[in-house]
C-alpha cells in the first residue's frame, strides 16, 4: 500500500496519509505528502484539500526510528511539507482521529482548520525523549492556545482530549460521526467563503505576546530546573514558546530549529529514545512470534500472604481478575488479608482510589488455608520463602491439585526455575514470573523461561504482564536471573571500595549524584542486609572460589539489618527513613580493616561510579553472552524499571555506549590493575573486547545518533 493516496468528494480532494503502526511520518511519507497536495493545488477542480490519517488515527509524528538516519533529513522535511499546507491558497482541512501526537499534531497546525472526532487525543510528547516539537508546534500552539496552554502542553508531554480544545481556534469543532465527512463539508464551506472574498486563517498570522507571558515563562523556568535539573529538553522548550512570544514568526521557527537540534545530539535525548524502543523490544521474544495462542487468565491463586504474596495479589485485584491467597495459617492469612485492605484505604484515604473501585477489588480476594479450593484457577504464583527445599514442596502441592493447563509460576528471585519445574510432572507449564517488591508498585517483572517451559505459556505470562501494566523482561535461568545477577557484583565491588577506605555514606552520595535514586548501601538499608547474608553464605558453600568482603557479615552478626531493624549501615531513628551516618557502624569498619590489614587510600568518586557502573556492564555482557538475557536493551529495561538506574542515561548498557565501549574495556583493564578484590572480574567480557575492536555499540545503531 502507497503511504499516501488522494481521493476525491466532489470538488475537495481527500489526501490519506500514513503506514501501520502508527502513521509515523517517515521520509516516504513526506515525500508522498508533499507531492499529493502540491497535485490538489494545482488542480483546476479542487476547491479545497482534507488531510486524514488511516486505521483510525491520525499520526504518532515523526518516525523516531528514523533519528540518527539519513532518512530523518531527507527531503522533504516536515518543516517542508507543512510550508506546503500553510502556503495553500485553498483552503485545508485536517481530519483528525485517535492519535495526533507530534509531528502529526504539528502537520495538523500547518492546516487552515481541523475537525476532531470524540475519541480523538493531540499531544506533543517530544519532551519525554528528551526532545521539543521540532516542526513549528512551539510557534503555532501558543498562537492558536495561548502562552500558558500551550506550556502545559508542550511540557507535560501527554495527550489531550481534543474537546479541551472544543471552542479555540485551534478546533473547529468536535464532530460524532465521520469526522472526514465533517472535514470535507467544512471544506466546502470554507472555500466557498474564500471566493466571497474570506480570508484563509493561519496560525502564524496570529500573536502568542501577552501581558502574562514574561510571569508564566519564568515560573515554567523555576519549576524546570527544579524538577528536571538533569533534562535540558524543557528549558528549551520553554525557549521555544518564548520565541513564539516574542520573535516574528519565521524567526521563532528558526529559533526552535537551532533548539531542537541542539537537543536532537545530547545524551539524554539518545538515552529517552534508546529507553523508548528499548520498553517496546521487551515484549518480543524471538522464537514466540506474535500470533503465538495464549491461554486464558480469568482467575488466578497466590501462595504465600507476605509482603510479596499480598503485593502479586493487588496486581491482579487491580486488573479486576480473582484471586485466591493462600496461606498455611489463619494468623498469617489474616495479616495478609489485612495488609491488602490498608493498602487500599491508604489510596482511598490519598484520593487515588474511589472507595467504591476498592470495595470492588476486596471482593475479588477469596481467602484460603486450603489447596483444594485453588485448582481451577487459570494461574498460581508461589511467594513463599526464598528457600529451594520449600519451593519443591509447594510445587509437588500444587502439580497434585491444580487443574490441567494451569499456569504455575514462581516469585523465586534467584532460584534455579528449572530445578522447581523437575519436581512436578508438568514441567511446561512453569514459569518464573519475578516481581519486584512492592510487587503492586514496581513495574519491573523478570518472567523466567525455563528449559521446558511452553512458548504459549511463556506468550500467556507475557500477555498477563501486560494486563497487570507491567514491564516484563524474559529472563533464562541462572542465579539472579538478569537483575540480581547484576546487582550482586555491584553491589561486591561496592564492599570492596569499603575495605580500601571508602566509607558507606560517600559511596552511597557518588551513585546518587550519578542519578541513582538511593545508593547501594542505603538501598540495602531498605531491602533488608539478611538478604545479602544469606546469599553469601550460600555462595561461600557453592562458590567457595568466589571472593567477597566480610564487612557486610560483620554488620549483620551486629543485628544490623537496615531499616527493619532500626540500624543498618546507618542509624535510623523512629518513624524517620533518614539515614544518619552511624558512629557504630564507622568503628566496626575501621575495626574490620584493621584485621584484614588491606592498605588504605582515598577512592574518588570517578572510581567509585566506573566500578559499580562497569560491574554492571561487564556481567550484563556476560549475561548477553550466556543467552539469559535477548538483548542488551532488555537488560537496560530491568535496570531502568526494577533498579532505578537513572532514566535520563538509559540503562548500563546505554551507558556504556554513551562512554564508548572502548573506553569501557580499556577502563576495566585498568581496574583490574588493582591487586585487591578480585582483579580476575574486570577482565572485559568476550563480547566487550569483541565490540570495542569492531567499534560497535551494545544497543542497535537506529536508537543513537
Ligand atoms: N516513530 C516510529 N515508531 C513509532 C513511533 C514513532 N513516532 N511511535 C510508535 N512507534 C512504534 C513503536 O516503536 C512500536 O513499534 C509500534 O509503533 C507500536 O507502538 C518533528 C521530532 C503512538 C501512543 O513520541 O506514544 O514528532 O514495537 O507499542 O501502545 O516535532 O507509540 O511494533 O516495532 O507504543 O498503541 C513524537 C511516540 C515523535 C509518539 C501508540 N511522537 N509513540 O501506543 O503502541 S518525535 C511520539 C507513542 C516528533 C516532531 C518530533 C505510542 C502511541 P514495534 P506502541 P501503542
Amino acid at each position: 500500500m502507497t503511504t499516501v493516496e488522494t481521493s476525491r468528494s466532489g470538488p475537495i480532494a481527500v489526501i490519506r496519509f500514513g503506514e501501520p503502526p502508527v502513521n509515523s511520518l517517515g521520509a516516504a511519507t513526506r515525500r508522498g505528502l508533499a507531492d499529493a497536495l502540491n497535485a490538489a493545488i494545482a488542480d483546476p477542480e479542487i476547491r479545497a484539500i482534507v488531510l486524514a490519517g488511516r486505521n483510525g488515527l491520525f499520526s504518532a509524528g515523526a518516525d523516531i526510528k528514523e533519528f540518527g538516519t539519513p532518512a530523518m533529513l531527507a527531503a522533504p522535511n516536515l518543516h517542508e511539507v507543512i510550508a506546503v499546507v500553510e502556503a495553500s491558497p485553498k483552503p485545508v482541512v485536517a481530519a483528525i482521529e485517535g492519535t495526533c501526537l507530534g509531528g502529526g499534531l504539528e502537520l495538523a497546525l500547518g492546516a487552515n482548520y481541523r475537525v476532531a472526532a470524540q475519541n480523538a487525543k493531540l499531544g506533543l510528547p517530544e519532551v519525554k525523549i528528551g526532545l521539543l516539537p521540532g516542526a513549528g508546534g512551539t510557534q503555532r500552539l501558543p498562537r492558536l492556545i495561548g502562552v500558558e496552554n500551550a506550556l502545559n502542553v508542550i511540557l507535560g508531554g501527554e495527550p489531550v482530549p481534543a474537546k479541551l480544545f472544543a471552542g479555540s481556534p485551534l478546533l473547529e469543532a468536535l464532530v460524532p460521526g465521520d469526522v472526514v465527512e465533517a472535514a470535507v463539508a467544512l471544506a466546502l464551506a470554507k472555500a466557498v467563503e474564500l471566493a466571497a472574498g474570506g480570508r484563509l486563517p493561519r496560525a502564524r498570522d496570529r500573536s502568542a505576546a501577552g501581558p502574562l507571558v514574561e510571569a508564566l515563562l519564568g515560573f515554567a523556568r523555576t519549576t524546570a530546573r527544579a524538577g528536571f535539573a538533569n533534562y535540558p529538553a524543557p528549558l528549551k522548550c520553554i525557549d521555544a514558546i518564548e520565541a513564539a512570544a516574542t520573535q516574528p514568526f519565521d524567526e521563532g521557527l528558526a529559533t526552535e530549529r537551532r533548539l531542537f537540534t541542539e537537543l536532537m545530539f545530547t545524551p539524554v535525548s539518545r538515552a529517552l529514545r534508546s529507553a523508548f524502543f528499548a520498553e517496546r523490544a521487551a515484549a518480543k521474544i524471538a522464537d514466540v512470534p506474535e500470533s503465538t495462542p495464549v491461554r486464558p487468565i480469568a482467575s488466578a491463586a497466590v501462595i504465600g500472604a507476605g509482603t510479596m504474596g499480598t503485593g502479586i495479589a493487588i496486581n491482579f485485584l487491580n486488573a479486576g481478575i480473582p484471586v485466591y491467597l493462600l496461606e498455611v495459617g489463619q494468623d498469617a492469612l489474616d495479616k495478609g488479608v489485612a495488609r491488602i485492605g490498608d493498602t487500599y484505604a491508604g489510596q482511598v484515604k490519598k484520593g487515588r482510589l474511589k472507595p467504591a473501585d476498592a470495595e470492588a477489588r476486596g471482593k475479588l480476594l477469596r481467602p484460603t488455608l486450603s489447596y483444594d479450593d485453588i485448582g481451577g484457577a487459570d494461574i498460581v504464583i508461589e511467594a513463599v520463602f526464598e528457600d529451594m527445599a520449600v519451593k519443591e514442596k509447594v510445587f509437588t502441592t500444587l502439580d497434585r491439585v491444580m487443574k490441567p493447563g494451569a499456569i504455575l509460576a514462581s516469585n523465586t528471585s534467584t532460584l534455579d526455575v528449572n530445578r522447581i519445574a523437575a519436581v512436578t510432572k508438568r514441567p511446561a507449564d512453569v514459569i518464573g514470573t519475578h516481581f519486584f517488591s512492592p510487587a503492586n508498585i514496581m513495574k519491573l517483572l523478570e518472567v523466567v523461561r525455563g528449559s521446558a517451559t511452553a512458548k504459549d505459556v511463556l506468550a500467556t505470562t507475557m500477555r498477563l504482564a501486560r494486563t497487570l501494566k507491567k514491564t516484563a523482561v524474559v529472563a533464562g535461568v541462572c542465579d539472579g536471573f538478569i537483575g540480581n545477577r547484576m546487582l550482586e557484583q555491584y553491589l561486591r565491588q561496592a564492599l570492596f571500595m569499603v575495605d580500601e577506605g571508602a566509607s558507606p555514606q560517600q559511596i552511597d552520595t557518588a551513585m546518587e549524584k550519578f542519578g541513582f535514586a538511593m545508593g547501594p548501601f542505603r538501598v540495602s538499608d531498605l531491602a533488608g542486609n539478611d538478604i545479602g547474608f544469606h546469599i553469601r553464605k550460600r555462595r561461600a558453600i557453592e562458590h567457595p572460589d568466589v571472593v567477597y568482603s566480610k564487612v557486610a557479615d560483620k554488620l549483620c552478626e551486629l543485628g544490623r539489618f537496615g531499616q527493619k531493624s532500626g540500624a543498618g549501615w546507618y542509624d535510623y531513628k523512629p518513624g524517620d527513613r533518614t539515614a544518619y551516618p552511624s558512629p557504630v557502624v564507622d568503628e566496626m569498619i575501621a575495626a574490620y580493616r584493621l584485621s584484614i590489614g588491606v592498605a588504605q587510600r582515598r577512592i574518588d568518586s570517578a572510581e567509585i561510579v566506573d566500578r559499580l557502573v562497569y560491574a554492571l556492564v561487564n556481567e550484563g555482557a556476560h549475561i548477553l553472552e550466556e543467552g539469559i538475557a535477548q538483548r542488551a536493551s532488555d537488560i537496560d529495561i530491568v535496570y531502568l524499571t526494577g533498579y532505578g538506574f537513572p532514566v535520563w542515561r538509559g540503562g548500563p548498557m546505554c551507558y556504556a555506549d554513551e562512554i564508548g565501549v572502548y573506553g569501557v574495556a580499556q577502563r576495566m583493564r585498568a581496574l583490574a590493575r588493582n591487586p585487591y578484590g578480585d582483579p580476575a572480574f574486570w577482565t572485559p567480557a568476550p563480547l566487550i573486547e569483541r565490540l570495542a575492536a569492531e567499534g560497535r555499540a551494545f544497543n542497535t545503531a537506529g536508537a543513537r545518533s
